[in-house]
């Protein structure tokens, strides 16, 4: 059903919400920038964002949670965390952007709590189902991209970026690029039981596969879901 919002006489149709999941490095920056220039050239109205960040509050949580010295030590405290900065984005930013009729696409959302601090991190399903039911209520994404990829693949592909991206410096792994193996690998389980239990909301891509391959196969799925043309 489509939910749609007064403003004035009219009623605008809800904008479609569009959120990429996966572990580290599987190439979700990359893929948002080839739907975003398609929905462009569809002529669709789109704001990119990114979790967490995506307002002053948000990007400064951002900071504080990425920052392996100074991130709150459990996965409990880290989820409050990640949860505030997600209610203040969507008060803020994603919710007046759907109620405009624009669409929104996300770099991560709720699903990267379940993986991160829940399948990985040990806090409980029911927790979170309580923290989704208070700040996400009906807001949740309408379609969400899995990006599925071996953790090795994606750690080595994050550890290339950022040394291409301060050539000669050392840059220190984030709070969670830095954890083990084990923990890439049951992040990578967790969203893939996400998906196993939400199909209709969740695809899964095979994100080994060359990046403009990716990008057609992920159109193609977005263009046919909401009757775009191609
Ligand atoms: N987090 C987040 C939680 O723990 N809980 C939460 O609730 C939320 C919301 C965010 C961190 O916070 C955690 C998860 C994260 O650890 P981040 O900087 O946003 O930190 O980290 P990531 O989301 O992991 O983003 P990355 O920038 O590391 O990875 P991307 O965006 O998935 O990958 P991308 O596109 O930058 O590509 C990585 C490299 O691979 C190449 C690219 O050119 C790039 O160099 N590449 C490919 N190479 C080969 N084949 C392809 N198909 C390729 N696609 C891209």
């Amino acid at each position: 059903m489509t939910e749609t919002f007064s403003i004035g006489s009219a009623a605008t149709a809800r904008g479609k919400f569009i959120t990429f999941e996966g572990g580290e490095g599987v190439g979700k920056s990359t893929q948002i920038a080839h739907l975003s220039r398609r929905l462009d050239e569809a002529g669709v109205t789109h704001r990119v964002t990114r979790e967490p960040g995506g307002t002053p509050f948000a990007e400064e949580a951002r900071k504080i949670l990425l920052d392996p010295i100074i991130t709150p030590k459990t996965s409990f405290a880290q989820a409050m965390l990640f949860y505030a900065a997600r209610s203040d984005h969507l008060d803020q930013l994603i919710r007046p952007e759907l109620s405009r009729g624009h669409w929104v696409v996300c770099d991560r959302f709720a699903d990267s709590t379940r993986a991160y601090q829940g399948a990985a991190g040990g806090v409980q399903w029911e927790v979170l189902d309580t923290f989704d039911a208070l700040v996400i209520g009906a807001t949740m994404p309408d379609l969400t991209i899995l990006l599925d990829l071996d953790p090795k693949v994606g750690l080595a592909r994050a550890n290339e970026r950022r040394a291409a991206s301060s050539p000669g410096a050392f840059l220190r792994a984030d709070t969670f690029e830095g954890r083990q193996l084990e923990f890439h690998q049951r992040l990578r389980d967790g969203f893939l039981e996400g998906a196993r239990v939400h199909p209709h909301r969740v695809l899964v891509f095979d994100a080994f596969q060359n990046e403009i391959a990716l990008a057609e196969q992920i159109w193609s799925q977005v263009a046919l879901r909401f009757n775009l043309t191609k």
